[in-house]
């Protein structure tokens, strides 16, 4: 790769305005307030809220820490069903709480969690449903809501991927007991590290807000068991600022994912997976399911490939939860109960888009997987 060319890395910043973001900066010292419930935290919820289209966002330092309180106050314990192909949080956050994950296959045409799988696993200890809007697409929202209430389970939404997505012409945050958002550097919407918990419901939203500051209800006065969740005001600065240009960045991730399913049409054997176009996406994960037996290389000979090549492509999630410890100790037999996880896994590979990278620099992208695939 010559030092001159660019390097195209999966999950480069989206950054809005930095001048904007300095005059926050400036104000913010000024008032000499940085955290705790500030001025603008309390604006980014207030905004994100309308944003969603939902009654409460409770901002937080990040989406693992916004998932564990999000678990804990739903009041999920002993075994919750999570899916495997997900980002180890969703399973981490389960665990930190002391609650068993366990992990459900997913359908082989969405890569979300199978609700048959679900109603397959529920057993007495059960107590909820994690489920993942993997890559932005939504989960089976009714048939998970449905399958929660018959069994009387808490459920909840694991968005980090979702932001800006909708489900049935309904935004993405406002379903199950709550959704769970991270707006960690890497993601579409950004605010350095943060994340939120979003809610219709009121009491749930009250307890968040406790948790989320040790469990203050005045100066003085503890009334719940809490840590430190808090969302910094420079984070929320941040997000104040990408929240101004969210549809410009949804907009190049849009065009960057038409370029690349022009492109990759023609290329047997490798498949762009698609989303709901009647419905609002993000468009921030650009995956291919790579069948080495139809372009004759696996998806791990094309990571390399184009990582010779300057271009940063990520195994999002290789190779699931379940192989990763301790779940992998604690599950030895796990892979034989998600065969859907297990192919998916092997064949996923998610490639760069974002504000870093314009639809012609796709199209380079794009040759270099057609001349791997002519013998590169
Ligand atoms: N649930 C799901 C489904 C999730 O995907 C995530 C996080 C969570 C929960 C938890 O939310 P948080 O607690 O993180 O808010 C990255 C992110 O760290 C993680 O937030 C994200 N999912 C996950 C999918 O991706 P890594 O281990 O891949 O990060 P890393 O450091 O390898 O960076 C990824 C790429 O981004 C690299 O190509 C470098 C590039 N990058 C990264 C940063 C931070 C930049 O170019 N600039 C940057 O500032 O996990």
């Amino acid at each position: 790769m010559p030092e001159t060319e660019k390097e195209f890395f999966i999950g480069r910043p989206n950054i809005g305005d930095k001048a904007s973001f300095y005059r926050r900066l400036d104000h913010m010292f000024d008032q000499r307030w940085l955290t705790n419930d500030g001025e603008y935290v309390r604006e980014l919820e207030r905004k994100l809220s309308n944003y969603l289209d939902v009654k409460h966002c409770i901002a937080m330092c990040n989406g693992t820490i916004a998932l564990e309180l999000a678990i804990r106050a739903s009041g999920m314990s002993g075994k919750v069903l999570v899916p495997s192909m997900t980002f180890v949080a969703s399973a981490h956050a389960l665990k930190w709480q002391q609650i068993t994950p366990v992990f459900t296959d997913i359908d082989p045409n969405t890569y979300n969690i199978c609700p048959d799988a679900v109603s397959r696993m529920i057993d007495s200890d059960t107590t909820g449903i994690v489920g993942v809007h993997l890559y932005g697409r939504p989960c089976n929202i009714d048939a998970l809501t449905e399958i929660a209430q018959s069994n009387n389970l808490q459920l909840i939404f694991d968005a980090a991927h979702a932001f800006g997505a909708s489900y049935k012409g309904q935004k993405i945050g406002g379903h199950g007991n709550c959704e769970v958002f991270s707006f960690h550097a890497t993601k579409v919407f950004n605010t350095f590290e943060g994340g939120a918990v979003t809610t219709n419901d009121d009491d749930l939203a009250a307890k968040l807000r406790l948790m989320r500051n040790f469990g203050f209800e005045g100066e003085d006065k503890v009334s719940y068991i809490g840590t430190n969740g808090k969302m910094a005001e420079v984070n929320a600065a941040m997000g104040l600022t990408n929240l101004e240009e969210i549809d410009h960045f949804i907009d190049i991730n849009r065009v960057n994912y038409q370029r690349y399913k022009v492109e990759l049409e023609t290329v047997h054997g490798i498949d762009l997976i698609s989303y709901n176009h009647n419905e609002l996406n993000n468009y921030q994960y650009v995956i291919i399911n790579v069948d080495s037996s139809q372009c004759g290389f696996s998806r791990d000979e094309l990571k390399r490939y184009l990582s010779n090549n300057g271009v940063n492509a990520r195994r999002y999630f290789y190779p699931g939860c379940h192989r990763m410890e301790p779940y992998r100790s604690l599950y030895p037999n796990a892979a034989e109960t998600l065969p859907n996880t297990e192919s998916f896994s092997l064949r996923m590979l998610a490639l760069p888009t974002g504000t870093q990278i314009n639809a012609a620099e796709v199209s380079k992208v794009c040759d270099l997987i057609r001349s791997f695939k002519a013998g590169g």
